[in-house]
């Protein structure tokens, strides 16, 4: 088996929060981008690969992971020269976990039922795993404080997830420019394997 990584991606997605991690990780691998105007990402040979057809995917050691913070967890286990994640003995790993699963589950939910005015009753919000919006983003916004990243000082995986998560939807005005959480993105994006990547 080799240690071949290949990532399949379209600049124009989720596949630059991947981008970002394989800049900060510096390891060697392939890129395949997809073209969607072409319908490169729903023809057997990439279907075969995601069945959902969608990107972004890794292929590594012949294993194939889909979901973008289940690429970037598994990345940051990965490849642990590059601190990204705190170890399974390390009592950050709770909170690491928490928030990797909070922003995947409950951030992304509540962000893009509002963006496509999806209203949810009320009295039937107890059912939704993110609540409401509102109690989302306050608990978000106790996440970040006192900062400056999630776990306190280290930037971790869960951060440059989160941070492109609340980036993207405040770039589309999908979450509310908070002063908390425009700083927090600020401090995120201005890592250098951020920067590096083309303009998107
Ligand atoms: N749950 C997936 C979502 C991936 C996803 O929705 N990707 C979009 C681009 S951001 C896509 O491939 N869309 C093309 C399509 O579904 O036709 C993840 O977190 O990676």
């Amino acid at each position: 088996m080799t240690d071949s990584l290949v990532f399949y991606h379209n600049p124009m997605s989720r596949g630059r929060i991947v981008h970002w991690m394989l800049e900060e990780l510096g390891a060697p691998y392939e890129g395949v981008v997809l073209d969607f105007t072409k319908g490169e990402h729903k023809a057997p040979a990439y279907l075969a690969v995601n069945p959902m057809g969608k990107v972004p995917a890794i292929v590594h050691r012949g294993v194939v992971i889909t979901e973008t913070p289940a690429i970037l967890m598994y990345l940051a286990d990965a490849f642990p020269q590059a601190g990204l994640a705190p170890a399974l003995d390390d009592p950050r790993r709770g909170a690491y976990l928490r928030w990797f699963f909070f922003a995947a589950s409950c951030v992304e939910a509540a962000m893009f039922d509002r963006a496509m005015k999806r209203e949810t009753p009320a009295e039937r919000r107890g059912a939704l795993g993110y609540g409401s919006y509102e109690d989302t983003f306050a608990a978000v916004e106790k996440a970040l404080t006192p900062g400056p990243f999630l776990l306190g000082e280290g930037f971790t995986a869960a951060d440059l997830y989160l941070a492109s998560q609340l980036g993207f939807g405040l770039r589309f005005q999908m979450v509310e420019p908070s002063p908390a959480i425009v700083a927090y993105v600020e401090r995120a994006y201005a890592r250098p394997a951020q920067q590096r990547l083309p303009s998107g």
